[in-house]
Formats: structure tokens, sequence, C-alpha cells
């Protein structure tokens, strides 16, 4: 995983570096695509395209991966970015560093979000691909990120808070705020593999990708409510702060854990049948055991 999120960080340096981008806004960008996230989502495209390429084709299938998870990793990082505005969750902390707008102020966190988000596709249209591969990409990246994934998630979440939901209207919120990127992942190692159908395979590394999804989302939830703030590198016991019900209230403690382990064995399960499934499975494990 180190490596893979090291070559990940050089990408993101050499593509928020380029000299034609204003420095103000150029600083702010690398100052939270450098702060030290653990890189989730490119290990897993890059994992699917290693277990999906045929042999003679997996250099360039990882090199593709690396790029399209890049892309991802960016929109990610915007995503935090504005979710830690005063307009939204309103934290100072992330990443272990101050949140981008108490060092860029709020215009330049908004202003870093909206460069990230523009300099994902713009690294799309520059990577090493087909052009299917790149229509393909940008159009799951950009129907998981807005308003029918990610966007469409961050707005029901905060319409929802402070009011009582049920365990249904939670999955379906967290399935578009944190899911809909982490499925997307998986989809971009398919298509960096040159799968831009879905098939039997796709379908496999859909399951997986849902299920630790859903996995991620209980122990983010466990670790905002019991976690340690120093090792998370952001604050803790924000939800019970801001009324929301999470999967710790509704489930408790040893319900979370119990259910992202067996979500956990299930994600492991569907990718079972591929060879080369070891850097999935390893992935599965370290997202339930994670303290961070
Ligand atoms: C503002 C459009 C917009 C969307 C925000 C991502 C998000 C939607 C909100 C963040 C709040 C949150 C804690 C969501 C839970 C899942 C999540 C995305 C956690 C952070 O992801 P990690 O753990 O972060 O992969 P690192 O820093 O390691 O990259």
């Amino acid at each position: 995983m180190n490596e893979i999120s090291a070559q990940v960080s050089v990408l993101l340096t050499a593509r928020l570096s380029r000299p034609e981008i204003q420095p103000t806004v150029r600083e702010s960008m690398l100052y939270s695509a450098l702060a030290g996230g653990k890189r989730i989502r490119p290990f897993l495209t890059v994992a699917v395209a290693e277990m999906l390429a045929a042999p003679e084709e997996k250099e360039k299938a990882v090199d593709a991966a690396l790029s399209l998870g890049t892309s991802l990793e960016m929109i990610h990082t915007y995503s935090l970015i504005h979710d830690d505005l005063p307009c939204m969750d309103n934290d100072d902390l992330r990443r272990g560093k101050p949140s981008n707008h108490k060092v860029y102020g709020e215009a330049g966190a908004v202003l870093a979000g909206d460069g990230l988000l523009t300099e994902a596709f713009f690294t799309v249209a520059n990577a090493s691909l087909s052009d299917a591969q790149k229509v393909r990409a940008v159009w799951l990246l950009s129907a998981a990120a807005g308003g029918a994934g990610m966007v469409g998630g961050q707005s029901l979440d905060l319409e929802n808070e402070g009011k009582p939901i049920t365990a249904r209207e939670l999955d379906g919120i967290n399935s578009l705020k944190t899911g809909a990127l982490l499925i997307c992942a998986g989809l971009l190692g398919c298509a960096a593999a040159g799968k831009l159908t879905d098939d039997e395979d796709v379908r496999r590394v859909v399951t997986y990708c849902d299920n630790i999804g859903r996995s991620f989302q209980l122990v983010d939830d466990l670790l905002d409510a019991t976690g340690d703030a120093a090792a998370l590198g952001k604050n803790v016991g924000v939800d019970a702060q801001n009324e929301k019900t999470t999967y710790v209230t509704l489930l408790g403690v040893d319900g979370c854990l119990a259910e992202a382990k067996r979500l956990t064995e299930a994600a492991i399960s569907a990718i079972e049948p591929f060879e080369n499934s070891a850097l999935l499975t390893e992935l599965a494990h370290y997202l339930l055991e994670r303290r961070s």
C-alpha cells in the first residue's frame, strides 16, 4: 500500500505543480493533496487493474490506473476541503493539519476545491489512455461525484442533520456520500484493465467495493465515537456534536463491529474466484482494522 501511495503523491505533485496554475491556488491545492491521506481510492483502482489485466498488459494497466486513481484522489480531496468549511461540517483539523480554510481562508478553500475537481478531469484528458477509456473515466467520475452521487449524498446529509433517521435512510445517504466514490475507484480499475462494460468480473468488483464501502462507513462512525483524535488526524465526537444519526447510534459499538466484519467477509468472498486478489483482501482487512 505504501508504494502505491508514494506513487500517487508523486503524480499529484507533478500535476498540481504545473507552472500554468496560479501560485496561490496551486499552494492551497498542494497543501491538502499532500497532507497525508490514506490513498484508499487510488490503491483500490490500482489493485483492481492489477487483478484483472492480462499478464502482458499489466504494466500498461497499472500505469493507467495510477493516473485514474490520482484523478479520483483529487476529487476526494476537494470534497474533504469543502466538507470542512464553516458552512458545512465546520472542522478545523484534517489529515493531522489545520483544515484548508484555516490556512488559506474560506475563499481560498472553495477555490482549492474547485481547482482540484477541475484538475481531476484535466488529468484524465492527459493520461495515456485510449479515447474510449477516457470517455468511460469521465462518465464514471462525473456520475459518482455529482448530484446523483457524492454531492447528492452530502446534500441529503446536511438536510437531515439534527433529525432522527432510519437505518435505511442512513444507508442511502452513505451509499451516495461515501460508497459512490469507492465503487467508482473499482470501476476505474476495470477501465484501466480494458473492461469498459459490465460483465461477471466487473459485477464482482462492484460487489466487493459496495461491501467495503459500507464497512468503511461503519468503521468511520466507530472511530468518530471511540477513536483517538491524534491517530485520526481529525477531531472526534463531531457526529454527536452535530446530533447526527450514525451507525453507532443505531447499532451500538458491538453491533457496528459485527456488521463491519460481516461486510468485510462478503467483500472478500466476492473476489475469491480471482487468482490475484491478495491486494484487495489486504485492503478489506486494513479498512476493518484501521485506527485512522
Ligand atoms: C462537500 C461535495 C462535498 C462532499 C463531502 C467526503 C464527504 C462528502 C464528507 C466527508 C465527511 C466524512 C467523514 C465522510 C465519511 C467518509 C469519508 C469520505 C471519510 C474520509 O475518507 P478517508 O478516510 O480520508 O479515505 P483520507 O484523509 O485518508 O483520504
